[in-house]
């Protein structure tokens, strides 16, 4: 039995779910030939942020930023803390400067992969 996954439906791969188009026990009638290779709503993965370093906590490890919207991450504008992902990160991270930031959620952890002033 094989499973044919749709690809055309970024939107909601991107929300996690996948959709099988075609769970079918019968033949399947070989590749179609007419997969997309051209996803229209690929969203720029490694897309920075723009935000406001509020707080530097060296010890924790913790960068407290003022951003807005985080649509990777599904986060409303707000300030809130967050942790480096590496001593480099968390250099890059000066109070009050503004920043470019990319923050990604690590196995539930909401990490600052990337930071740079801007
Ligand atoms: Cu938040």
């Amino acid at each position: 039995m094989k499973k044919l996954i749709s690809c055309s439906l970024g939107a909601s791969l991107a929300l996690g779910i996948s959709i099988t188009a075609f769970a079918g026990d019968g033949n399947v009638n070989g590749p179609t030939g007419n997969i997309s290779a051209a996803p229209s709503e690929v969203r720029a993965d490694t897309a920075l942020s723009n935000g406001v370093v509020r707080k530097v906590d060296r010890p924790s490890g913790m960068i407290t930023i003022e951003h807005g919207a985080l649509e990777n991450v599904g986060m409303p504008p707000m300030t809130m803390a967050y942790k480096a992902k590496d001593a480099a990160v968390l250099q890059q991270a000066k109070e009050g400067e503004k920043v470019k930031f990319r923050l990604e959620n690590l196995n539930g952890t909401y990490t600052i992969t990337t930071l740079k002033k801007r």
